[in-house]
């Protein structure tokens, strides 16, 4: 599933720009490794755990201009990249984040259109003031006493407060917007949910079948009292910056019925061939069952039946290990049953195996990449105006340690 916001009306909101996903793009504020010690010699670098960008040139660049910025939420992309929104194939408006409306200049889909022309295009005010300055730690300094998003804060003042200096929306002093945090106790107490079903991957060799028990997303906001009505959006987002953003239908309306595919794994095709891992319990489906479980979009704790391994940071590699305590799971939910099947990798030879018809296909859905590993935050479009939103980067590590589960935004009241 794609991120899709069909949405009337719309307002770019501060706490809108803060939706994160993976980041790739050259000259983007660029993810620094690992969040160790530092010493007074040390030059100072991004705390960022995600890498990804091509370079660290403008995060270095950032907070060694303002040291007391490392690992907070400015050390991050979308201090200099802005939202936008662009028109899908169907011509319905779509809100991307940063770091997906910046990946559109990479990776445009197929039929969309008012799509960013350039990298450019990406950057708020604060950003292109810092590119018409030089690019430097010198330019950040130049604009200092500058007020580049108009809110009447100079970027100094913002960035000393840990506010968005290219984002009106975010401002020094505005209180907390209201947030209700739920406990492991409290969301295990919810009615559970169990469903089998695919994750079909982009990139990875295998999609898997797994079975995944958690509460539905639509019983949780229910039971904090969230009001979805004019809500634009449900977003989830987790501390290392992933996030992904859902339209309130994929919320609160089942998904269309799995049917298993069996016999594409390596049993079947071999090592090189197959494309599919299946765990050990598959309930007795065989090639073409519907799955008899209704589809969900759920925040799952469980696996199988035992508790997802807690989601933290990977120095070695820049990424992440584990998945829990919480993922949201989306099901596949392309409009054509045919397009919900696993594929092989984009990576593979296409016609290089026995059952090309199992190679990779653009227009299946590849919905493992919606399903947020280390899920701590639901965040409900448009967010409110005059307050400040959670700091995930600063607090969101924590929040996975405790199993906490924090909802804010529109129609969230405070506890
Ligand atoms: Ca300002
Ligand atoms: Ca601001
Ligand atoms: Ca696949």
């Amino acid at each position: 599933m794609e991120i899709r916001e069909r949405v009337g009306e719309r307002r770019r909101r501060g706490a809108g720009a803060a939706l994160l996903g993976l980041v790739l793009i050259a000259g983007a504020l660029a993810s620094g490794g690992g969040q160790g010690m530092r010493t007074e010699d040390d030059p100072i670098l991004s705390s960022r755990a995600y890498r990804g960008h091509e370079n660290d040139r403008d995060i270095s660049n950032l907070v060694r201009a303002y040291p007391r910025s490392v690992g907070t939420r400015l050390d991050d992309c979308q201090t200099c990249h802005c939202a936008g929104e662009v028109r899908d194939a169907e011509g319905q408006p779509v809100d991307l984040n940063p770091c997906d409306y910046c990946h559109l200049v990479v990776h445009p889909p197929e039929g969309w259109a008012q799509l960013p022309p350039g990298f450019a295009a990406t950057l708020n005010p604060y950003g292109r003031a810092y590119l018409q300055a030089g690019r430097s730690v010198t330019a950040l300094r130049a604009i200092d006493g500058g007020d580049e998003d108009g809110d009447g804060y100079a970027n100094a003042s913002e960035i000393a407060a840990l506010r968005y200096p290219g984002d009106p929306h975010s401002r020094p002093g505005q209180p907390l917007c209201p947030l209700v945090t739920v406990s492991a106790a409290e969301l295990r107490a919810l009615p559970a949910h169990t469903q089998f079903g695919l994750f079909n991957a982009n990139r990875q060799q295998f999609d898997v079948y797994a079975s995944y028990t958690g509460v539905r997303i639509v019983d949780l906001l229910e039971a904090q009292g969230v009001d979805l009505r004019g809500a634009t959006s449900v977003e989830i987002l987790a501390p290392d910056g992933y996030a992904r953003s859902f339209t309130i239908e994929h919320i609160t309306e089942p998904y269309p019925a799995q049917r298993f595919y069996g016999g594409l794994g390596v049993a079947d095709l071999g090592p090189e061939c197959a494309l599919v891992r299946y765990p050990a319990n598959t309930y007795a489906y065989t090639n073409g069952d519907t799955i008899r479980d209704a589809q969900w979009h759920l925040l799952a704790y469980a696996r199988e039946g035992l508790p997802l391994e807690p989601t933290r940071p990977d120095p070695a590699s820049g990424g992440i290990v584990g998945e829990g305590p919480y993922r949201n799971i989306v099901p596949p939910a392309a409009a054509e049953e045919a397009h919900n099947r696993p594929d092989r990798s984009i990576h593979h030879e296409p016609g290089s195996c026995p059952a090309p018809e199992w190679d990779y296909d653009a227009h299946r859905d590849h919905n493992a990449g919606s399903m947020v590993k280390g899920a701590v935050i639901i965040r409900i479009q448009p967010m409110p105006d005059g307050c400040e939103e959670f700091d995930i980067f600063n607090g969101g590590w924590a929040m996975v340690d405790a199993g906490q589960i924090l909802i804010y935004g529109h129609g969230v009241s405070a506890e």
